[in-house]
């Protein structure tokens, strides 16, 4: 079967707080006002049009937001909602940071490596660590317990805790994010063997670095995951990103680049040695690989960045062609349009169609479609194996509507993430998705 998606559902308190350093749109929308219903809207309506496109779309769970105990563990104590003054009002940041909603972009939740590809033949999850920025640090203990209680059955599943991580140099690992899986053939799923390729913003030993933003993985922490993951070494592929990408706003790979079975479709400017990734990915697949290049002259690294060109979902359709999910404003931008088009028209590669989305209020955060993505490649008995009630049909999608309906805030603003009435809201709304989606008691404020 082919590959299964799994989306982040964006949480209650959604926002904008210019949390991310080096992640332009995220900067630019400091401290507008949110809709986190919109939001939640449109994410449901992206995995409503991947499952009408026949493919398996299932749901990750929103974290506990705002996080109590992260403020309690920086010494901010008192009730609940005297926590919550206090972080206001000491350090309005902090309380932005553990307020942010962005276990939503699971393509930063953890790397997948399915059972074809590993040497103990179950499927491999490694949380990410996401140490580079402090807002997202706090998420890998709830994503490792998220995907245990979906992914429960030990004798296919490994659910691996983040990397440790310390010092700046070691081990920064972001997920999915930064790892290509690509196959021979346009089968993606979990039957067939895969190739996985690994890129890294940074390394001990790396020839450039960037000079503005920072890089967040490391190559030490790629090879770590790749090791965790029982992968062979002889099947993966270790590549840097281009320095000046990452400076100009790229800041993970899948902003630059997307790859599905035997299709990369990658910007001119994506890695830093072009020619020798290529070369080293074109041993690794086969012949059969695709690399679709789009350069600098036809698509700027500003209008990638801007457009996230880059960040649609590459997926393999039952009838064996692929589309591309691509976000609204890859059709609003008429050079990113012609781009698509001329992929599309290209026979020497497997895309067939592409579909845009409305993900405006994730985009402002710098998530498009990918970012909101985990794919996991399953086997056609995984299915029977997994829990179920995290997998999106016509009826769950109604129940999800009208929960976000119910529960979410039509607009946020900054001042409104002090407000002890919203952590109850928050946490009522988690409460019953833990019930719909059958998870169990996942959240911190349901262990204490
Ligand atoms: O880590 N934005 C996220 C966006 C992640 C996108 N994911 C992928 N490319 N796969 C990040 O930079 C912004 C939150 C804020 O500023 O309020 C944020 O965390």
């Amino acid at each position: 079967m082919p590959e299964a998606n799994f989306d982040g559902l964006v949480g209650p308190t959604h926002s904008y707080a210019g949390l991310s350093y080096g992640n332009v749109a995220s900067a630019r929308n400091q401290g507008a006002a949110s809709s986190p219903r919109s939001a939640a809207l449109q994410g449901l309506a992206k995995m409503e049009a991947v499952a009408a496109l026949g493919l398996v779309q299932g749901v990750l769970p929103p974290h506990e937001r705002p996080h109590v105990p992260t403020l309690r563990a920086l010494g901010m104590s008192g009730t609940d909602a005297e926590v919550l003054a206090k972080a206001a009002k000491e350090d309005p940041v902090l309380l932005a940071r553990v307020s942010s909603a962005s276990a939503m972009w699971t393509a930063n939740a953890a790397t997948v490596m399915p059972a074809a590809d590993t040497r103990d033949g179950r499927t491999h999850f490694v949380a990410a660590n996401l140490r580079e920025m402090f807002h997202r640090a706090i998420e890998p203990p709830v994503t490792a317990r998220a995907l245990v209680a979906i992914f429960a059955d030990r004798a296919r599943f490994e659910v691996h805790d983040a990397l440790p991580a310390r010092t700046e140099d070691d081990f920064g690992d972001e997920g999915a994010a930064n790892h290509t899986r690509l196959t021979a053939g346009v089968e993606n799923g979990g039957e067939v063997r895969g190739v996985h390729f690994f890129v890294y913003g940074t390394a001990k030993d790396a020839r450039r670095k960037p000079s503005r933003f920072p890089a967040r993985q490391t190559r030490s922490a790629s090879e770590r995951v790749a090791s965790l993951g029982a992968l062979d070494p002889a099947r993966c592929v270790f590549a840097q990103q281009n320095a000046d990408a990452i400076d100009a706003g790229v800041f993970h790979n899948d902003v630059i680049a997307v790859g599905n079975g035997n299709m990369l479709l990658c910007h001119e400017l994506a890695f830093e040695d072009r020619a020798g990734t290529h070369a080293a990915l074109r041993r690794a697949v086969g012949e059969t690989l695709a690399i679709v290049e789009i350069k600098a002259d036809e698509v700027s690294l500003e209008e990638a960045v801007k457009s996230y060109l880059f960040n649609s979902q590459l997926l393999t359709l039952p009838d064996g062609t692929m589309a591309l999910v691509s976000p609204a404003e890859c059709e609003e931008n008429p050079r990113v349009k012609a781009a698509i088009d001329r992929v599309i028209a290209d026979r020497g590669n497997p895309l067939a169609r592409a579909v845009y989305m409305d993900v405006r209020e994730s985009m402002r955060n710098g998530g498009g479609p990918a970012c909101l993505r985990l794919r996991v490649p399953l086997a056609d008995d995984d299915l029977g194996r997994i829990n179920r009630s995290a997998v999106i049909d016509g009826a769950k999608l109604a129940e999800l509507r009208a929960w976000a309906t119910r529960r979410y805030r039509e607009t946020l603003r900054a001042e409104d993430l002090a407000d002890p009435a919203l952590l109850r809201e928050s946490r009522d709304a988690l409460d019953e998705l833990t019930r719909i989606l059958r998870l169990g008691s996942i959240y911190d404020f349901q262990r204490t």
